[in-house]
């Protein structure tokens, strides 16, 4: 029963809606997630499975990049956590008889639920031009079919080769280092539609594109502020961080648009209390703000803080920061209307987080992809840095910044060399260790890949994981893009949309996953992770692969670059394939940080790396300093009659992964086309809750961009804001709309309008 796929496409998209629930996890948290294990695993296999998530010895889990606590419970996981080892652990498969059941017309019709529910890719597959199904084919095949590909290209840079972040350290070094070999730097990755933002202001404010804190620094702080993030589905571990915090004192302020139910109340599964009690009030202040107003907000409070006599830590201020006057110009000039126009709040509101904010001296800014995905998004993140660095709270226990990464290995690619912009001393190091001369041009980002392979410039995509066109913005430009690509590569553990949109050739490439036993000519590997929090740790697969020819994401890229560079390549890549340990061993050598690496991985529990600012208060920017930096207030100019749209997660949902059609704590059940919309403005509408609308996005091309068939559900949203599922809602995401510096999708504000068509 485990193992058998729904039949037909089950997405009967019929959403039944009751008022959202106030309380995340406790006892319905538990049965959720060993039910959804079960249904993909069986009863034994579950069991086996979940209790190595986490553990020193077991695999890291594949959900998000929340790091594990030092002292472990035999359970240490989450049921979102569940879920994503049970998507991967599953004992469905698809093999070729799928491929010839289902022409490649069939499943360009199927959702991504349903082409997610079949179950692991177990062969390579080979679509050709002109084909009606991928048919079966050999490795080598594969490979050189690849290599055939790219060296008929005019230059290397109409290759592009994208990561999504579930990749682990060794698969990424070694995925660079061919790019960079074959002479590219066309590596955009996940990261670019994500943190990408808060990467651009934290490198140039604080000198280094990651968070400032520690587990420890959480237990530690007086006030932590969680905005734009919704932690109880997509981060379910950092409560229990957040419980632990408030136990030692802590006070939380909650900045959203939302009123999420695992901000507001907690019920730990992992003590009696969670299970059987009311659980822990977590949020002290929720500040209800408008989408896009939290540059706004944090202005403000800026300015009080300067008009605070002895606010400011001034000591701090002068040894470390540069910046500091025309910042306080700025700050000082702040607008009480704007503010409140921009933020929907009131002043009385903002004024009692301003007495939490004084009263504390230890304090945390957390933060997600509700700051970084509008078109002010880096701005809106230097602002947070101003107010840490206004009370001096950066590089001292119990406070910091705090970017909450998603994809639980994303942070580590980067660090890997995963950058369409490398530094010009990553590349040096790469020069010296391998002997080769890595191009120096910047490289494609997500959006410019995109805008490439759509003006023909791109004609090779090859996908280290991920599913690139559900995942980015407006799909039908996308997928127009990458229709007009030679070949497209996807490396894979499950089947999704990117497999039935193609160039002209296609190929599947699939892969062992996190929980599975990877053994090389050198035994049996591990790999190694990085968290959300600078942690390097190993992971270990144990259970057998879903399919005995399988290749490891190292093993393929070995294998791939031998074809493709041959003999003028001097790098050992048999002997990397045999054994990971000799790429940590060069990692070891490029990176810095890394120093003894092997080693070092192999102790329990692995390695924090050094992080300047917060380790030693020493701020590796181009001033020496941490910058404080000055820019206008902006915030999304929403006209009469239309309202703001973010597009985001439900509880049942990996990004494109889509594990089921529920998402209790907002109280949806059975049905993802939703729209969350103020009663109030529902009714300005004349929309009733269980009308259907459709959803149009007006930008200044003109061009129209509709999802059709939308129920109205009225929510307790801010006032003039919307919210609705991704990857659903990409179609009205414009590829040009996008975060200044950064270039991420500004896919949380999107400017729509409604119109009410008769129930789908
Ligand atoms: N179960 C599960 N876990 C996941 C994922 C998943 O899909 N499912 N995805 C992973 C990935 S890759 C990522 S990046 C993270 C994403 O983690 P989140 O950032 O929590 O994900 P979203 O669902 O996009 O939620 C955005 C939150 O920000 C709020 N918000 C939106 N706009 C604004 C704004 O302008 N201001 C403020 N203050 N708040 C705003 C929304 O109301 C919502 O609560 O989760 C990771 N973990
Ligand atoms: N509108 C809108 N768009 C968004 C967002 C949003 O909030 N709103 N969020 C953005 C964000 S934050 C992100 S991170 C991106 C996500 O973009 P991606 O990372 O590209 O998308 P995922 O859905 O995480 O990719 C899922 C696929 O990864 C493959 N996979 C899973 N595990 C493995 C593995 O171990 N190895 C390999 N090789 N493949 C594997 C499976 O085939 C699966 O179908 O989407 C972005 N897009
Ligand atoms: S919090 Fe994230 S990493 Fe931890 S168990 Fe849950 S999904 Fe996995
Ligand atoms: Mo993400």
């Amino acid at each position: 029963m485990a193992a058998k796929p729904p039949t037909g496409d089950p997405v009967q998209d019929a959403p039944e809606v009751s008022p959202p629930q106030q309380s995340a996890a406790g006892l319905p948290g538990v049965a959720h997630s060993l039910l959804a294990a079960q249904r993909q695993m069986g009863v034994r296999r579950t069991a086996l499975t979940l209790l190595k998530v986490n553990q020193k010895d077991g695999f890291d889990c594949p959900g998000c990049a929340w790091p594990e606590p030092d002292k472990r419970h035999a359970a240490e996981f989450c049921e979102n956590g569940a879920k994503a080892v049970a998507e991967e652990a599953t004992l469905r498969r698809v093999t070729p008889d799928f491929f010839t059941a289902h022409p490649i017309a069939d499943l360009a019709t199927r959702s991504g639920y349903w082409l997610g529910q079949q179950g692991r890719l177990t062969q390579p597959m080979f679509l050709d031009e002109g084909a009606e199904r991928y048919e079966p084919i050999a490795w080598d095949r594969a490979f050189a079919l690849i290599a055939e590909e790219l060296q008929a290209l005019g230059s290397p840079d109409e290759a592009v080769f994208y990561t999504s972040g579930r990749t682990s350290n060794e698969a990424a070094f070694l995925y660079q280092l061919f790019a960079r070999e074959f002479g590219t730097n066309n590596l955009p990755d996940c990261s670019n539609m994500c943190h990408e933002s808060s990467g651009s202001a934290l490198t140039e404010t604080l000198g280094i594109g990651k968070g400032s804190v520690l587990l420890d620094d959480l237990y530690q702080a007086d006030l932590i502020i969680v905005a734009g993030q919704n932690p109880g589905t997509n981060h379910p571990r950092m409560l229990t961080a957040l419980e632990k915090a408030k136990a030692n004192g802590a006070r939380i302020i909650t900045v959203n648009p939302l009123p999420e139910a695992g901000m507001e109340r907690f019920k730990n599964p992992q003590t009696a209390r969670g299970l059987t009690r009311g659980g822990t009030p977590l949020t002290d202040l929720f500040l209800q703000v408008r989408l896009g107003g939290d540059q706004a907000l944090f202005r403000v409070l800026n300015r009080l803080i300067l008009e605070n006599d002895g606010a400011v830590d001034e000591e701090f201020v002068r040894e470390h920061t540069h910046g500091f006057e025309e910042f306080a110009a700025t700050a000082r000039a702040a607008d009480w209307d704007e503010t409140l126009r921009a933020t929907g709040l009131a002043r009385a509101d903002i004024e009692r987080a301003l007495e939490m904010v004084l009263a504390s001296r230890r304090t945390i800014v957390c933060w997600a992809m509700g700051l970084t995905q509008h078109k002010h998004s880096v701005p809106t993140i230097r602002e947070v840095v101003n107010f840490l660095l206004l009370r001096g709270n950066v590089g001292r226990p119990g406070a910091g910044v705090c970017p909450v990464r998603g994809h639980s290995n994303v942070q580590g690619d980067r660090t890997m060399g995963i950058f369409e912009r490398p530094a010009p001393e990553f590349l040096d190091a790469l020069e010296k260790e391998f002997g080769f001369a890595p191009p120096r041009a910047h490289g494609l980002d997500v959006v410019r890949a995109i805008r490439a392979l759509r003006d023909g410039h791109v004609k090779v995509f090859f996908a280290m994981g991920g599913n690139f066109v559900a995942a980015s913005p407006d799909t039908d430009v996308t997928e127009a893009a990458m229709r007009r690509a030679r070949l497209t590569v996807h490396v894979s553990t499950k089947l999704n949309r990117s497999h039935t949109v193609t160039g002209a050739r296609a190929l599947i490439l699939p892969t062992l996953g996190r929980t599975e036993r990877d053994t090389q000519a050198g035994g049996d590997q591990f790999v190694t992770v990085e968290d959300s929090m600078g942690m390097v740790h190993a992971s270990r697969g144990r259970l057998e692969p879903a399919h005995a020819e399988l290749l490891s994401e190292p093993a393929i890229v070995c294998r791939l670059a031998r074809h493709v560079l041959g003999e003028q390549s001097r790098t050992p890549w048999e002997e990397f394939e045999g054994d990971y340990g000799h790429v940590r061993d060069r990692i070891a050598r490029v990176i810095p940080g890394f120093e003894d690496f092997d080693a070092r991985v192999r102790k329990s529990g692995g390695f924090a790396l050094p992080h300047a600012p917060r380790d030693e208060r020493r701020f590796p920017t181009a001033t020496g300093k941490a910058n404080f930096t000055a820019a206008p207030v902006e915030y999304p100019k929403v006209p009469e009659g239309r309202l703001l749209l973010q597009t985001l997660r439900s509880h049942d949902q990996y990004n494109t992964t889509i594990y089921g059609l529920d998402d209790r704590y907002r109280g949806i059940k059975n049905g993802r086309r939703v729209v969350l919309i103020h009663p109030e403005d529902a009714r300005e509408r004349g929309l009733a809750d269980g009308a259907y609308a459709d959803l149009v996005s007006e930008w200044r091309d003109g061009i129209e961009r509709r999802a059709p068939g939308f129920r109205v559900v009225h929510y307790p949203t801010a006032r003039g804001c919307a919210a609705a599922y991704y990857p659903e809602t990409n179609v009205l995401v414009p590829l040009d709309a996008t975060a200044d510096t950064s270039n991420t999708p500004a896919s949380k504000s999107v400017v729509i309008r409604l119109e009410q068509t008769a129930p789908v």
